[in-house]
């Protein structure tokens, strides 16, 4: 067995079911390898998008999303999805080929020290060699998935890959930690903590990504039910509980931001379960006692937390539910009055007669099925989504909120697509991330998948040209130029269409569609919702 074949037996033991990716020389015997044992290639336009796609899939399975790359300017190119996986905090198998080992310490050409370019954003930054595969693939699985889970990179010189595998035995290792039960009722500081819970009068909980990863969903509803507690989430753990539970409660930093920062600051203690930080855009202004459930301990110290429990995110949760009784402290009623107030401020700020931006969510949302996966794009509309679209399940709402990188929903769409093809799958973007990525409309009118993608076209980066007009400058570098979108659609292989109505909207979300290619639904809005918004 070659090493190429090795990482392929390796990456199909550990469940892997696509490699994402865009080759050059030293990709070849990788390829070959992928293509003998039917593990499918999926050859994106550029590796920026393969990375992103990979992220995506990572985020959807738990299991390490997996992308290839050539030497020097693919890896060049593959940086910034490496460095989205590591502060969405996603489990990621990135691997680059490289100039052959003799030559790799004095040759120029195209070569790259890829132990320095991705040292600062990944766990690990290795390189393959025959007398070590099976053990260097072992540790980057493992290393990958650990707390906090995030990208791996590997090094593939020309003259390995095709080498014999001298460390030929691949040993699935163990992919999470035994949790072993906490010993709660004689745990000191799980006492304070139960005793705290009881003595709060207007508790309530912060749920984030760790919560998700943890698979915390049930426990999580559990704790919120026996407290009568509201559970506000992290943008990226959009989904971790249903947003139709009666004690969800918002999502943090997307729009309507105040509402709900003001609701926490009302709170008497905050149960932060798997919150990362990572997710924060404002600063923490919060001053109530709060008490860190997570599987690490609160090292980043961006939220100071009184008390640390740390351990199984779940079992933490449902043993606070267990210990401390009471009577609820918040009536489903004032949880309600809540989402209204949310509801009524998100949809603040539209003009009659127009596109707005809050009619394209609310529209999407009502015409696709709960079991929907949406992904979302960076900008205005990110936050407008992020407060707007209602999810129904964890891992349902992909987006990026630690790199924040745009250009990530339209390969995300693509891999969610290939994930769970039984699914119906919108991407949200902003005309400007959709440019970046564009030339993925091919790719998915190739893979004859049908992922829904609706532009929010303002002709602007709207994000940033907002920020110009707050400090009254004019819009000057932010402007883009208005796309014919339905014809880049059709140059592509997509069905594309423009809207400037909801009613136009309405008749083409109602509208049969061809199950085997994408759509790209243009969206021309009225961009002044933002400006009354944000
Ligand atoms: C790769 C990358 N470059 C720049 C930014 C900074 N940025 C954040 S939002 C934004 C504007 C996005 O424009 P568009 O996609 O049209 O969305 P809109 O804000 O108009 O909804 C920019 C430039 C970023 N987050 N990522
Ligand atoms: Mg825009």
């Amino acid at each position: 067995m070659n090493v190429s074949e090795l990482i392929v037996q390796s990456l199909r033991a550990l469940g892997v079911r696509h490699v994402f990716g865009y080759p050059g020389d030293p990709s070849v015997e990788v390829l070959e390898a992928a293509r003998r044992a039917a593990l499918p290639f999926v050859l994106a336009r550029r590796e920026g998008t393969a990375g992103l796609m990979a992220e995506a899939a990572g985020m959807l399975t738990g299991l390490p999303g997996v992308c290839l790359s050539t030497l020097g300017p693919g890896s060049s190119n593959l940086v910034n999805a490496v460095a989205n996986a590591w502060l969405d905090r996603v489990p990621m198998l990135a691997f680059s080929g490289q100039i052959e080992t003799q030559r790799e310490p004095y040759f120029t050409h195209q070569v790259l020290d890829h132990g320095r370019l991705f040292a600062p954003v990944c766990k690990w930054a290795t390189a393959i060699q025959p007398h070590t595969a099976a053990t260097i693939l072992r540790k980057a699985v493992r290393s990958a998935m650990a707390e906090r889970p995030g990208p791996v990179h590997i090094t593939t010189a020309a003259d390995v890959v095709g080498a014999e595998a001298i460390d030929d035995r691949f040993v699935l290792p163990p992919l999470a930690a035994r949790e072993f039960p906490l010993a709660f009722a004689t745990d000191a500081a799980a006492a304070d903590a139960a005793k705290r819970l009881s003595a709060a009068r207007r508790p309530a909980i912060l749920a984030g990504i760790g919560a998700v990863r943890a698979n915390a969903s049930e426990a999580l509803a559990r704790l919120a039910e026996s407290l009568g507690c509201p559970v506000v989430v992290a943008p990226m753990a959009k989904g971790v509980i249903d947003e139709t539970h009666p004690y969800y409660a918002g999502t943090l930093d997307m729009a309507c931001k105040d509402l709900v920062w003001d609701f926490l600051s009302g709170c008497d203690l905050l149960v932060a379960a798997g919150f990362d930080a990572v997710e924060l855009i404002n600063p923490w202004r919060l001053k109530v006692p709060t008490i860190h459930v997570d599987s690490l301990p609160n090292t980043d110290q961006v939220y100071p937390a009184e008390l640390e429990l740390v351990g199984p995110i779940g079992a933490i949760l449902e043993a606070l539910a267990a210990s401390s009784k009471s009577a609820p402290r918040w009536t489903e009623d004032e949880v309600a009055a809540q989402r209204a107030r949310l509801r009524a401020a998100y949809l603040e700020g539209r003009t009659k007669g127009r596109l707005n931006p809050t009619d394209v969510v609310d529209a999407v949302r009502a015409a696709l099925p709960q079991e929907t996966i949406a992904t979302a794009d960076v900008g205005s509309h990110k936050l407008l989504v992020g407060q707007g679209w209602t999810a129904h399940a964890p891992r349902s709402v992909l987006m990026t909120n630690g790199l924040s990188s745009m250009g990530f929903s339209l390969p995300a769409a693509i891999a969610a697509k290939l994930v769970h093809p039984e699914r119906p799958v919108v991407c949200f973007t902003g005309d400007g991330g959709l440019a970046m990525v564009q030339g993925e409309l091919a790719l998915a009118a190739g893979l004859t998948i049908d992922p829904l993608i609706v532009v929010f076209c303002d002709n602007s980066l709207n994000r940033i040209e907002l920020k110009q007009s707050r400090r009254n400058y004019p819009s000057w570098g932010t402007l883009i130029e208005p796309t014919d979108l339905e014809k880049l659609a059709q140059s592509m292989g997509c069905d594309g269409v423009m809207v400037d109505s909801v009613a136009a909207l309405e008749r083409v979300l109602g509208a049969k569609r061809a199950s085997d290619r994408p759509l790209v639904v243009g969206a021309k809005i009225d961009p002044a919702q933002y400006a009354a918004q944000f």
